[in-house]
């Protein structure tokens, strides 16, 4: 579901907020290469009323204001071609970017980027997004995990670059994703370049004797006491 190039629309209320972040690296080269093409929308090009209004106060009181459905469906509409999840084409998600999602890890990446060649990423805002959008629309509710952010911008860029990087061909022969912290459940080993002396501190000898079977296990060593530090979790 995926041999076409990767079309990635955003909704967002700060369009501003996208201007250069993805004109850098990996998803750069992979715009080029026509590998992924990103767009962003205005919501409040899709509001029906003269005033461009794309929020209200919540039913049933409470602090904040909730984005409205009404620019939503519109937008859908606009780039999917209808607002029933039911009718969407094969291969078309629409993700809602929300605290109460369910959180976006290297599994999920693969998943939006194997099984989708249309992504719709919808930034929420504010205290929320009016339910009838997850009801009708939304085909995944996802969180980048557990903190508050202000609102579902910086987690849309947080996906776009976890799913480009994942794209066929998106990254350069020299490295591959499957060598990728994670991808074996252990975070990586740490790295070191020139000089061998950086104000005293030494590089481990290991790396410098060309011993790549002693190199391996000295990497592999380091790489579980990291992870046994920093993320004991994945350890299981
Ligand atoms: C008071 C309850 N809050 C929900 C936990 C309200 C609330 C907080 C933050 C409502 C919206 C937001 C804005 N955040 C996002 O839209 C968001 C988000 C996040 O805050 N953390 C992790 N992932 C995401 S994805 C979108």
């Amino acid at each position: 579901m995926t041999k076409d190039k990767m079309k990635i629309n955003i909704l967002t209320i700060f369009p501003e907020f996208f201007r250069e972040v993805f004109d850098f690296g990996i998803i750069r080269r992979a715009k080029l290469a026509k590998i992924v093409g990103i767009n962003i929308h205005d919501l409040r090009d899709f509001t029906d009323d003269k005033h461009r209004m794309v929020d209200d106060r919540p039913f049933g009181g409470g602090d904040g204001m909730v984005l409205q459905a009404q620019p939503i469906f519109a937008a859908i509409e606009n780039l999917v071609g209808t607002c029933e999840r039911e009718n969407y084409p094969d291969g078309t998600k629409v993700i809602l970017l929300s605290p109460q999602g369910r959180v976006f890890k290297q599994a999920v990446a693969k998943e939006f980027a194997a099984e989708a060649n249309h992504i719709v990423l919808i930034c929420g805002r504010y205290e929320g997004v009016d339910e009838r959008v997850n009801e009708a629309l939304v085909t995944d509710e996802v969180s980048i995990g557990d903190y508050v952010l202000s609102g579902g911008e910086p987690a849309a860029i947080v996906v776009v670059d976890a799913i480009t990087r994942l794209l066929p061909n998106a990254l350069g022969s020299e490295t591959s994703a499957e060598n990728d912290s994670f991808s074996d459940g252990l975070l990586d080993c740490p790295h070191y370049t020139r000089p061998a002396d950086f104000r005293g501190m030494r590089v481990p000898e290991v790396l410098l004797n060309g011993n790549h079977v002693e190199i391996e296990k000295w990497r592999k060593e380091k790489a579980l006491e990291k992870t046994r530090l920093n993320r004991e979790d994945l350890l299981k």
